[in-house]
């Protein structure tokens, strides 16, 4: 084996706080749940698909970035070491690995089969990085993944627009928390999706081969395999609004008829009357401006900005 791997969430980790977020979540008005429940074993699968889609934009339109910029913005941020926040797949970063190929790359993720298997793969690609694999939760554990040793300067990296997922107070928070975890000359690399057409928004949220509508739904599976709950997923349908006042992007499912659902773990029955909704994520866009406004705040300084061809999604670099 030739990373290192460390673990900081515990064993039943996602158990309590799974809970927590439905007790609070589906007892309020509206109903909502935080996104981070979509990603089982099936959901994850679903978001590849995703990526894939025609209409899904996002992930095609970074890695067309990162494939013409990668070497000029790793460059730039003068870094020897990447430090990755939601590592997944870790397949993008291997646009950005190829310039650190001997330094160090730290990858942080809730999922330890995802971190194995990428860190299995760069290994092979890249055999004098130096590979640390942490599992953590981002919004948790910043402060501890980021007092690790680095080779060199570093470059902390949140990409796929993950960023958007997050309201705006906790979006100031955790940037605030990036940027009190790095030393000068760090850098922190950022990948946010832009504002654009509503039409074009709402189709990468609702696509006609119905691969979104699978992912939200899914989460209702989550919940019935997980919290002995036992909703009928046909009884809801797939929603995707274009909030401009927002500026994001809400995916809601909405109950076709009255609803009675028993958490059996939880001694808990929700209702649901018909045409109700329930906020299952929200996914915000950004302009350039609302980025150097919001990063600003939390303490960085603009280190550069690209976007693909067409201006759909940006990668941006701040310093602290
Ligand atoms: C993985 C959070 C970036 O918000 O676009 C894709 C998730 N949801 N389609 C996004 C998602 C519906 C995605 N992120």
């Amino acid at each position: 084996m030739s990373y290192r791997f460390t673990d900081l969430l515990p064993a039943d980790h996602s158990g309590p706080a799974l809970r927590h977020d439905v007790l609070t979540g589906l007892t309020a008005e509206p109903k909502w749940l935080p996104p981070k429940w979509f990603y089982d074993k099936t959901g994850s699968a679903l978001f590849e698909d995703i990526t894939r889609l025609p209409e899904y934009y996002p992930t095609r339109s970074e890695r067309a970035i990162l494939e013409a910029d990668a070497a000029v913005i790793v460059r730039s941020s003068g870094a020897g070491h990447l430090v990755e926040l939601g590592s997944g797949s870790s397949e993008k970063t291997r646009l950005l690995l190829d310039e650190i190929a001997s330094g160090g790359y730290t990858a942080l993720d809730v999922s330890e089969d995802a971190l194995r298997q990428a860190g299995d793969g760069l290994a092979a690609t890249y055999p004098d990085l130096r590979i640390d694999l942490v599992r953590a939760d981002f919004e948790e554990h910043l402060t501890e993944v980021l007092r690790r040793p680095a080779d060199g300067p570093r470059l902390v990296a949140f990409l796929g627009g993950t960023i958007g997922n997050l309201k705006p107070e906790q979006r100031q928070v955790f940037l605030r928390s990036v940027r009190d975890g790095l030393n000068p000359g760090d850098s922190f690399l950022l990948g946010a999706d832009l504002v654009k057409s509503p039409d074009v928004l709402v189709r990468a949220y609702d696509d006609s081969a119905g691969v979104t509508a699978a992912f939200n739904l899914n989460l209702l599976q989550v919940l019935n395999h997980r919290l002995g709950a036992d909703f009928d997923p046909s009884a809801f349908e797939h929603h995707a609004v274009w909030d401009g006042d927002r500026a994001w992007i809400e995916m809601r499912l909405r109950a076709l008829r009255d609803v009675i659902v028993r958490f059996a773990d939880l001694d808990l029955t929700v209702r649901f009357a018909a045409g109700e909704e329930m906020r299952t994520e929200i996914s915000a866009k950004f302009t350039r401006e609302r980025l150097e406004k919001e990063l600003g705040a939390a303490g960085f300084g603009a280190g550069g900005w690209w976007t693909d061809p067409d201006g759909r999604f940006s990668l941006s670099l701040w310093r602290p």
